[in-house]
C-alpha cells in the first residue's frame, strides 16, 4: 500500500476566508479584515495602498465570509461524513488577543475554538491548526508597525502560549505561519506590512521575516515544552521554477527562484540562515538587526515536518524576449507552453507535485505535508441546485496519483493531504466567492448576496471514495 495506513486525509480552511462573525464574541479587527474585493484589493494585499479600516465605497468578503461562525457543526458534520481524518484550520489571533497587546485573553474567543476541536474529536478528526494565516491585528500595524517591530514576537509568542496550554490534549498538529514566503510578494496580506513609504521595502520586509523566523522557533520550542506530543510544521507556499531552455542561465535563473522560496523553511527547518541569503543580504545592503540568542533559538528549535501547499509549477529564464507572463496569482511566472490553465490562470501541472515533493525531501530529509492543493474554478448548478464538477475530480485524482508515486517509487514519507477550501470559501487573492475549491458548494456570490446554504457538489462522494480506499480507488 501507498499511504501509511495513519495518512492524514482531509480538508484545509483559513479563519478569516470562512468564519465572518468579524465583529462578534469581542474579536477584534485584522489586516485580513480589511482586504477589500475589486480592482484595488492588490495594491492593498500588496501594501501599496492604504486601508487600515472599512470604508464606504468597498465591499469587505470577510465580514460574513461563509459564516462558518455560526455553521461550523454543520460543516464539521459534512466533514464527518466525507471521512475526514484530519481537518485543517486556523486560530484567528483577533478572537484570542482582539488587540493582540493585552495582557489576558479573551474567553468568548478560547471557548470557540475549544468548541470546534471538541467537534472534529467527534467525528474522529485530527485538528491541524494554522497559528495564523496571514493574520495580524490592526492595533498591532497600527501602533507597533506590525512585524517590522519586534516587539511582535512578544505578542506573538503569548498567543502561543495561551492556545498550546488551553488546546493540549485537543490539537498536536501546529503550523506557526501560513505561507511565510508569502510576506516577500504580499506583505500585507500576509504579516500586515504596509510599506507604502519606506524608503527601502526589502529592508523592511527581511526584517519582519527575521522577526517571523525567531518568533516560529519560539513557537516550536513553547510547543514541544507544553506537550511532548506535539508536532510542530513550517508552511512554505511551493513550486519548483523549471528553467524556460536548458541554457545554463535559465537554470540557474530557476535555482535563484527557488531559493526565495526555500530561505525562509531552510531557516527552520535547518536551523541557520543559508549561505546564499546571507551573501544576497549583503550585496543588497540589508542590515539584519538580530539579538543575542536569536541565533541559538533557531539552531534548536527546528521543525518537525514541512508542510506546504502546491498549486502549480513554476518557470524561470533570462531571456527579457520571453515575455509572456501568466496572470492571476500573486506569484508570477513565466508561461509554460506545455501545460494547461485554470479559469484563473493557474497553470495545471500534476507532475509538478511529485518534482516539488522530491525537492523538499531530499534538501531537509523529513516528512513532508500537503497541507494546501485544488482547483479553484467557476461551478455552475444545475436546477436542482447540483454541481456536477468533473473537472475538480480530474484535477485532484491527477495530483493524488503523482502524490502517490512520490510516497511508492520515490520513497517520501508523506503524513497527509488536505485540499483546500473543502467547503466554498472566499478567494485570497481576488476576495472572490466565485473561485471555489469545496466538495461542498455555499450558495453566496461575489457581491454577498445568497442563503449560505451548504450542498454537496459530485466530488464529495468521490472524495469520501479516496479516503475509505486510503487513496486507492481514484476513480470518478
Ligand atoms: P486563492 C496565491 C495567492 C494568494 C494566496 O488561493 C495563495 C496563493 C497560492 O500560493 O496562497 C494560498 O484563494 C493561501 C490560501 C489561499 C489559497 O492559496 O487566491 O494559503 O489562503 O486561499 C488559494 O485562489
Amino acid at each position: 500500500m501507498a499511504f501509511r495506513e495513519d495518512f492524514l486525509w482531509g480538508g484545509a480552511t483559513a479563519a478569516n476566508q470562512c468564519e465572518g462573525g468579524y465583529n462578534e464574541g469581542g474579536r477584534g479587527l485584522a489586516n485580513v479584515d480589511v482586504l477589500p474585493t475589486g480592482p484595488d484589493r492588490e495594491a492593498v494585499v500588496k501594501g501599496q495602498m492604504k486601508m487600515f479600516d472599512f470604508d464606504e465605497e468597498h465591499f469587505y468578503p470577510a465580514k460574513t465570509a461563509i459564516d462558518m461562525y455560526h455553521r461550523y457543526k454543520e460543516d464539521i458534520a459534512l466533514f464527518g461524513e466525507m471521512g475526514f481524518k484530519t481537518y485543517r484550520m486556523s486560530i484567528a489571533w483577533t478572537r484570542i488577543f482582539p488587540n493582540g497587546d493585552e495582557e489576558e485573553p479573551n474567553e468568548d474567543g478560547l471557548k470557540f475554538y475549544e468548541d470546534i476541536f471538541k467537534e472534529c474529536h467527534k467525528y474522529g478528526i485530527e485538528p491541524l491548526v494554522t497559528i495564523t494565516h496571514f493574520d495580524c491585528p490592526m492595533h498591532l500595524i497600527k501602533e507597533y508597525g506590525s512585524w517590522r517591530n519586534r516587539k511582535l514576537i512578544v505578542f506573538y509568542e503569548r498567543f502561543c502560549r495561551v492556545i498550546f496550554n488551553r488546546y493540549k490534549g485537543l490539537v498536536n498538529y501546529w503550523l506557526t505561519f501560513n505561507e511565510i514566503n508569502m510576506v516577500m510578494h504580499a506583505p500585507f496580506m500576509a504579516a500586515g506590512l504596509y510599506i507604502g513609504e519606506d524608503a527601502n521595502p526589502e529592508q523592511t520586509k527581511y526584517q519582519a521575516a527575521h522577526h517571523l523566523l525567531v518568533a516560529s522557533a519560539i513557537a516550536t520550542k513553547i510547543a514541544h515544552e507544553t506537550d511532548p506530543k506535539n508536532k510542530v510544521g513550517c508552511m512554505v507556499a511551493a513550486g519548483t521554477h523549471y528553467p524556460y531552455s536548458c541554457k545554463p542561465e535559465d537554470v540557474m535563473a530557476g535555482k535563484m527562484r527557488d531559493r526565495d522560496d526555500y530561505f525562509f523553511i531552510d531557516v527552520q527547518s535547518r536551523g541557520v540562515y543559508p549561505a546564499y541569503a546571507i551573501r544576497q543580504l549583503e550585496n543588497e545592503g540589508i542590515i539584519l538587526h538580530k539579538e543575542e540568542g536569536d541565533d541559538e533559538l533557531l539552531k534548536n528549535h527546528t521543525v518537525d515536518f514541512i508542510s506546504f501547499s502546491y498549486y502549480m509549477s513554476r518557470v524561470a529564464t533570462v531571456d527579457p524576449k520571453v515575455a509572456e507572463m501568466t496572470t492571476g496569482n500573486i506569484f508570477d511566472s513565466v508561461k509554460n507552453p506545455y501545460l494547461e490553465s485554470t479559469d484563473w490562470g493557474w497553470q495545471i501541472d500534476p507532475l509538478g507535485l511529485r518534482i516539488a515533493m522530491n525537492d523538499l525531501y531530499d534538501r531537509y530529509q523529513k516528512p513532508l505535508f500537503v497541507v494546501e492543493n485544488g482547483l479553484g474554478s467557476v461551478d455552475n448548478p444545475d436546477e436542482s441546485g447540483y454541481v456536477q464538477d468533473d473537472y475538480r475530480i480530474k484535477y485532484m485524482a491527477d495530483h493524488i496519483k503523482h502524490m502517490k508515486d512520490a510516497v511508492e517509487l520515490d520513497g517520501i514519507d508523506l503524513l497527509g493531504y488536505t485540499s483546500w477550501g473543502c467547503i466554498d470559501l472566499v478567494s485570497a487573492g481576488s476576495g472572490e466567492m466565485k473561485k471555489r475549491y469545496g466538495f461542498i458548494y455555499v450558495d453566496r456570490d461575489n457581491e454577498g448576496n445568497g442563503t449560505l446554504a451548504r450542498s454537496k457538489k459530485k466530488s464529495f462522494d468521490w472524495y469520501k471514495k479516496v479516503i475509505a480506499s486510503n487513496g486507492e480507488d481514484l476513480t470518478n
